[in-house]
């Protein structure tokens, strides 16, 4: 989409785009590679179950992680609840709430208490010096969050799960493809959640599964996805449905194939971005660890107190350009509901949490977007942050969002 750099919208100009640019904006691969796949499901009468595709994609998700085994699921928040309850998580778990909720309520859907811990400040990931703390005779378990693809401490992490016997579970929703000490995220801990929502660098429309090097563990996953069946007439335990379909599997299969493409594509915004915001005082690009390979499937800000704009007016400007970027993971799991009325005293063991809420902008990247949108972005906030007093008077006139 071609952008006209017009003064600042705010400021009275028109916005730089004349349609939305998002932030998630999906990947599609290529269309008539998953066509094909989709004629094909419908000629087997297939559709779901167990069926070619989702073992198909099953086996390319552990080619990828690495993993001994991959098992699909219908999204990640169910492919979380399931790996929670195979594990035999109970009482207490700790995570951070600087995450998509979803973490917290796969927990509290399931009776369990999620304790929320505090993150360290440069990778936004749980720090576990702050674990040890959180750690009661009613703690389980452990979960941690590999934020924006960028794998948490997962050395300390599991030292701490060995040392007082907790289960170590890795949320992974962003983080496919990346890796850390040079092995790919999949084989750590007891098992590693996946999601491939339609807003995830690959995506299956809606999707999720659980990377395993647990063969107990991966067959009682197998059989709890699908209601507990062990056979035609036989349940034998407590499941549910969360099974993956085939038209998922399919798109899920042709994203795969796609996916160094979506890389190189990610790293290259995140290039464009690099210079496009270079030299901007409190503006803080966040660059993933030296050596490792990451999936760049987020572009994440952090706007400090030295910057000229706040981060949220920061985001107002951009919307009024037609920029839709977003304040992930404001305001912390800890300040929504029910977590809020259940916990209100614990913001205070989070300063680390609440001073990165305050902080993050997350910018459009992915296929959908190019060098000329990311040089558009970037000359928008240096524009906004050049006329900060200007910018600010001119939203305190006009309406919030
Ligand atoms: N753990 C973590 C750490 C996660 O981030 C997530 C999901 C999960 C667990 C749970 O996995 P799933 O059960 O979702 O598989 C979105 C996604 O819905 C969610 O999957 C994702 N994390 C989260 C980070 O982002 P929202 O509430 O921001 O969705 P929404 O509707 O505002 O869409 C986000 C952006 O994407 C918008 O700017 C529009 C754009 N978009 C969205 C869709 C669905 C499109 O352009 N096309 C589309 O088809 O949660």
């Amino acid at each position: 989409m071609k952008p006209s750099l017009q003064p600042l919208a705010i400021l009275g100009g028109r916005p730089a785009f004349a349609e939305r640019l998002y932030v998630g904006r999906p990947n599609i691969g290529d269309r008539g590679r998953f066509l094909a796949r989709v004629n094909d499901i419908l000629d087997r009468r297939w559709l779901t179950n167990n069926g070619h595709y989702v073992h198909e994609f099953e086996k390319a998700l552990a080619g990828l992680t690495g993993a001994r085994h991959f098992i699909a699921a219908c999204n990640g928040t169910v492919a979380l609840e399931l790996a929670v309850r195979a594990l035999g998580l109970r009482g207490e778990v700790i995570l951070p709430s600087f995450t998509f909720v979803a973490t917290a309520h796969a927990l509290q859907w399931q009776e369990i208490t999620p304790v929320f811990c505090d993150i360290e400040p440069g990778s936004h990931t749980l720090d576990p010096a702050r674990v040890e703390e959180r750690i009661t005779p009613r703690t389980s378990g452990i979960i941690g969050v590999h934020l924006w693809g960028t794998p948490c401490a997962v050395e300390d992490l599991a030292a701490i799960a060995r040392r007082r016997d907790l289960r170590l579970v890795f949320d992974a929703a962003h983080a496919l493809g990346s890796t850390r000490g040079g092995r790919p995220v999949g084989g750590f801990g007891d098992a590693e959640v996946f999601s491939f929502h339609a807003t995830k660098f690959l995506n299956t429309f809606e999707g999720g599964g659980i990377a395993t090097n647990d063969d107990e563990l991966a067959a009682r996953l197998r059989l709890m996805k699908n209601f507990g069946f062990a056979g035609y007439d036989e349940v034998v335990y407590l499941g549910t449905n969360g099974k993956m379909s085939e038209v998922q599997a399919a798109m899920g299969l042709t994203g795969v194939e796609s996916l160094d493409e979506f890389i190189a594509c990610n790293r290259r915004n995140h290039e464009r971005y690099r210079a496009a915001l270079a030299g901007l005082a409190g503006v803080r690009l966040l660059e993933p660890a030296q050596g490792e390979r990451h999936n760049f499937q987020y572009v994440v800000l952090e706007i400090d107190e030295t910057a000229a704009l706040a981060r949220d007016e920061l985001l107002r400007v951009l919307w009024a350009e037609n920029v839709v970027a977003r304040r992930y993971f404001h305001p912390g799991c800890h300040r929504m509901e029910p977590y809020r009325t259940l916990f209100p005293d614990v913001a205070a063991r989070l300063p680390v949490t609440e001073r990165i809420c305050r902080r993050v902008l997350v910018l459009p990247t992915g296929t959908a977007i190019g060098e000329a949108e990311i040089d558009a972005i970037g000359s928008i906030l240096r524009a906004a942050l050049a006329r900060g007093a200007e910018v600010r008077a001119a939203l305190a006139r006009s309406p919030g969002p």
